[in-house]
């Protein structure tokens, strides 16, 4: 394992990385004797064939398709893109090639936002992988592909038992034409907290170091403050900031005071001021109406420079519209997926936004047949995800007045789920609101908006009403996310917390008005290194250590599993997540040219221990595993 991590990692560890410790511990460099990949994988497979997956009810391996790969036949070779625009003249000359485009420009979220609105964020590298070529070389003219970020960190390690930096580098190998973006939720990096400054810092460097291009950054309360080391650290980088303002309410609804046209319009010049290259417009819930949407674009484009990128939700099935009235506005460049991913939770449709903009001078310039090609591939491969899709079929225009983001709506209905409250998600919704105005009308997006959810799961179980929060709230034991909010952890929300409340909420404890970076102490990565190198017993990477720092127990949870059962990454996805059928053969590339052919034989009856021997061929051979029957 040591040498396979470095080899892997080489190229990506930094130089002043300091190895001495590991010459002075040789007995580090003694690992117990490997238990073989095949077998390891055996296991995987026996495991989930008589256990099932976590999240997915047991079933049998569903029969699925091949996914349609893309059959045009007219695919160009290295074919630049808006990558080599950068690299050649760096983040300004960027920004000025954006401006001097007629045509609307397009970012592909198929690969991020996507999957993590409508599938619970889990589609694997594995799948990704085996389109980023294609898609690469079919839209060049892409803007750029949202392909990182937000959810997909954590859930990557903690749900598909893969490392999200291999994710970033394989496609970068595979995808070297057109601007990676991520999500970066500013001081909270891609986690539900603020990090130490250091972290953040760290965490930004090592993302353009294995790929990142443009970096959204957002703060859950439109905080600039909380922004602020991350702009700092990205510009750092030669990258591109994109920071964004979040947007909520309704600047059409003359009854929606708190945030009206100016307060976007500051917003903007301050996050200008700040050194954004990009303006961002997060509308993470999909609020923006068409006739706002006008509004909003035309008046920040008349009070800022910088072009503007804006990224909405389908909830409420207007999104095609509010699209079509920005670009009338002028807006630069707007967040899309592929058709089969697209709609509902996630974001509108390239295909149909490419088909709506028809006749008009700024119709994207990308290949029409392409995106259809490419929808194919993920109408296939979404079948595999089933299992977590949200249910919603149909435009949900209840959005306006729930207010919860496109990524959130299909989380927090498990989270209902999972504390018995499933038969109440209508009551779920509604108090979702009623927690919006308790806490004084707050921007809702990762992760305040997980806070509000989370008071909202709490008063319908413990059938609270507002007043009751209020009258009976110094015996009430509030949820742990909840207390931090109003303790200042996540940043100041514009016009402040309702102070009655936060008094509450506390109890005796002081709140905090300062950045909470300012109080956290930088993590010591060398010390880190040190202590991650004698716990896993081979040599740590920057990323590593960068994944530990963020989610200790996450981080650890997915290096046990990959002891055990090695890297399951390899892994198609129906095998990942159902097993195998009796009688059925599936080859498994484990590395390049080597190929294990394994065929399930038959499964063995519970023994009085409760095991059951799986029966195997593996290349031809008889193998047995021996599995913990759960059920
Ligand atoms: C995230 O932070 O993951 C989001 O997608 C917020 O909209
Ligand atoms: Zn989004």
């Amino acid at each position: 394992p040591f040498l396979e991590n470095v080899v892997k990692h080489q190229k990506f560890l930094k130089g002043e990385y300091d190895t001495s410790f590991i010459d002075q511990t040789p007995e580090l460099f003694l690992f117990p004797i490997r238990k073989d990949r095949g077998t390891k994988m055996l296991s995987y497979i026996g495991n989930v064939t008589v256990n099932g997956f976590p999240g997915i009810e047991k079933k049998k391996r569903p029969v699925f398709d091949m996914p349609r790969l893309p059959k045009i036949n007219s695919i160009i070779d290295n074919q630049n893109g808006t990558k080599q625009i950068l690299d050649q003249y760096g983040a300004e000359g960027l920004v000025k090639w954006v401006k001097e485009q007629k045509e609307v420009l397009l970012t592909d979220t198929t690969f991020r936002d996507a999957h993590q609105s409508l599938l619970a964020t889990r589609v694997r590298t594995n799948d990704i992988k085996k389109i980023a070529e294609p898609t690469a070389k079919l839209l060049p003219e892409m803007f750029s592909f949202e392909m990182w970020g937000g959810a997909t960190f954590d859930v990557a390690y903690r749900f598909l038992k893969e490392d999200p930096w291999e994710r970033l580098i394989d496609l970068r190998e595979k995808m070297p034409n057109v601007l990676f973006q991520m999500l970066l939720r500013g001081s909270n990096a891609v986690g539900y907290k603020n990090y130490p400054d250091n972290v953040i810092r760290e965490f930004v460097e090592m993302s353009a170091h294995a790929g990142i291009d443009v970096f959204r950054i957002f703060d859950s309360l439109n905080w600039v403050k909380g922004m602020e080391i991350a702009i700092e650290a990205v510009r750092q980088t030669g990258k591109i900031a994109e920071a964004a303002i979040c947007y909520t309410g309704d600047i059409s609804d003359p009854t929606k005071t708190k945030y009206d046209i100016n307060y976007y319009k500051s917003l903007a010049k301050e996050l200008e001021a700040q050194g954004a290259h990009i303006l961002g417009i997060k509308d993470m819930a999909g609020l923006l109406k068409p006739q706002a949407a006008y509004r909003l674009v035309s008046e920040l484009k008349d009070s800022i420079n910088i072009p503007i990128h804006l990224h909405t939700h389908d909830t409420s099935g207007n999104g095609i519209y509010t699209y079509a009235k920005a670009i009338e506005a002028g807006v630069d460049i707007v967040d899309v997926a592929l058709s089969s991913m697209a709609g509902l939770t996630s974001q509108p449709s390239a295909n149909s936004l490419y088909y709506a903009l028809e006749g008009t001078d700024r119709k994207p310039n990308i290949n029409i047949n392409a995106l259809e090609q490419l929808s194919y591939y993920w109408e296939d491969v979404r079948k595999f995800y089933q299992d977590f899709e949200s249910g919603m079929m149909s435009p949900h225009s209840e959005v306006y007045q729930h207010e919860m983001p496109g990524g959130q709506y299909s989380n927090l209905q498990q989270q209902a789920k999972g504390v018995g409250l499933g038969e109440k998600w209508d009551d779920v919704k509604e108090m979702y609101s009623r927690v919006n105005q308790m806490f004084g009308d707050i921007v809702k997006v990762t992760p305040s908006s997980k806070v509000v959810g989370d008071m909202a799961l709490y008063m319908v179980q413990n059938q609270l009403t507002e007043e009751d929060v209020i009258s009976k709230g110094n015996s009430l034991d509030f949820p742990d996310s909840v207390v931090e909010l109003f303790e200042g952890y996540l940043g100041q929300p514009y016009g402040g917390f309702p102070k009655e409340l936060q008094k509450v909420i506390l109890k005796n404890k002081e709140p905090i008005t300062v950045r909470p970076g300012e109080l956290l102490q930088n993590v010591d990565f060398e010390k880190l290194g040190e202590k991650l190198y004698k716990e896993l017993g081979r040599q740590v990477t920057s990323f590593d250590k960068l994944a530990y720092a963020l989610y200790p127990k996450v981080f650890m949870e997915y290096v046990k599993t990959v002891e055990q059962f090695g890297d399951v990454s390899v892994l198609d996805t129906p095998t990942f997540l159902f097993g195998m059928r009796l009688g059925e053969e599936i080859e498994i590339e484990i590395e390049t040219g080597k190929t294990l052919i394994v065929k399930l034989v038959s499964i063995g009856q519970p023994q009085a221990d409760g095991n059951r021997v799986v029966y195997f061929e593996l290349n031809g051979q008889p193998r047995e595993v021996v599995i913990k029957d759960e059920n």
